[in-house]
């Protein structure tokens, strides 16, 4: 068997994802940092790139096991699980997968926004468990269309959010480090978050997660959404002051959230999960067969790069 020279580094590629990575070359998975210093060292020695999926960091002291790394390719357009800095430090290159799941994160916000306001899983549940039958009729709910939505955070993602939503007539806002070529009327609050949240009644959560944005929306952002506002995340959960979010959801500060990433995933604060203001989702944003397989094919096409000597797709640092 020839030596590895690819680590795959998680446990949770799927059989077919497994298989596209391990035809990039001669590979073996370790997907604990033990599993990794367990590795005899002539086998880490051989390592130059690292395969990389989930949210489990890769700092610099991991990235010492294998003294010849070149490259870590992450499966995802977030690299918040890796240092970046201590990576560039050591001259290995980091490469993630951006734009394939644009538009299925920007659908799944928006799936959220109107399953929260128009209580798409109770309307279900009235219709299966037979209290329509009795003649029952659902309490009215809320209406998305033409409500002013911020946008917290105008990148690739956020822009496809916010072309949704303005497709739904909605008034939006934005938050940016610079502003942007954006349709007439599209309103501009710099970083200032606050000044957004006070303007609208949703707020989607699209910054980059990392130590940069942590708390980004902070409880002087939550307060000033007021008794209407609904706070989506497709981010990160550490974007979001959770603690602070979670009284405001328990007090009526805010009016419910709908939220596909958490601060300590896959274990979510039973606090939330008892609200009933709350629409709860697995992280599952760019999880579609499309999607997950067109990420699978630029995080190989990076490695498949790397390995034939040519230039990174799509690098980070
Ligand atoms: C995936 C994500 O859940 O792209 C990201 O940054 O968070 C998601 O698309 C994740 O990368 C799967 O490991």
């Amino acid at each position: 068997m020839s030596h590895p020279k690819l680590l795959i580094s998680a446990p949770f590629f799927t059989p077919d994802e497994l298989a596209r990575v391990e035809a990039v070359a001669p590979s073996v998975l370790a997907g604990t940092p033990e599993e990794r210093a367990a590795l005899p060292e002539d086998l880490r020695a051989g390592i130059t790139a690292i395969a990389n999926k989930g949210h489990k960091p890769i700092d610099g002291a991991q990235m010492d096991l294998f003294p010849n790394l070149e490259v870590i390719a992450q499966f995802g357009v977030g690299y918040d699980a890796i240092d970046v800095a201590a990576a560039t430090e050591r001259g290995i290159r980091v490469t993630n997968t951006p734009d394939v799941l644009n538009e299925d994160v920007a659908d799944l916000a928006l799936a959220m926004m109107l399953g929260w306001c128009r209580e798409i899983i109770k309307g279900d549940a009235w219709v299966r468990d037979g209290t329509w039958d009795t003649g029952e009729s659902m309490p009215l709910n809320r209406k998305m269309s033409g409500a002013p939505v911020g946008i917290a955070g105008m990148g690739r993602i956020g822009r496809a959010i916010a072309d949704r939503c303005a497709g739904f007539g909605m008034e939006v806002h934005y938050t940016s480090r610079s502003e942007k070529e954006t349709p007439e009327g599209w309103v501009y609050h710099g970083e200032d978050v606050v000044a957004m949240a006070d303007a609208v009644e949703w707020l989607v959560v699209a910054v980059v997660g990392g130590e940069h944005t942590k708390g980004y929306v902070s409880k002087e952002a939550i307060k000033a959404l007021g008794p209407r506002g609904v706070v989506i995340n497709i981010a990160r959960g550490t974007c979001i002051d959770e603690e602070a979010l979670i009284e405001a959801l328990e007090t009526g500060v805010i009016a419910g959230a709908g939220l596909d990433v958490f601060y300590n995933e896959p274990h979510v604060d039973p606090r939330l999960i008892a609200l009933p203001n709350v629409l709860l989702q697995p992280h599952q944003a760019s999880a579609t067969v499309e999607t997950r397989r067109d990420m699978s094919l630029l995080q190989c096409a990076n490695l498949t790069a790397y390995f034939a000597g040519e230039a990174l797709l799509t690098p980070v640092n």
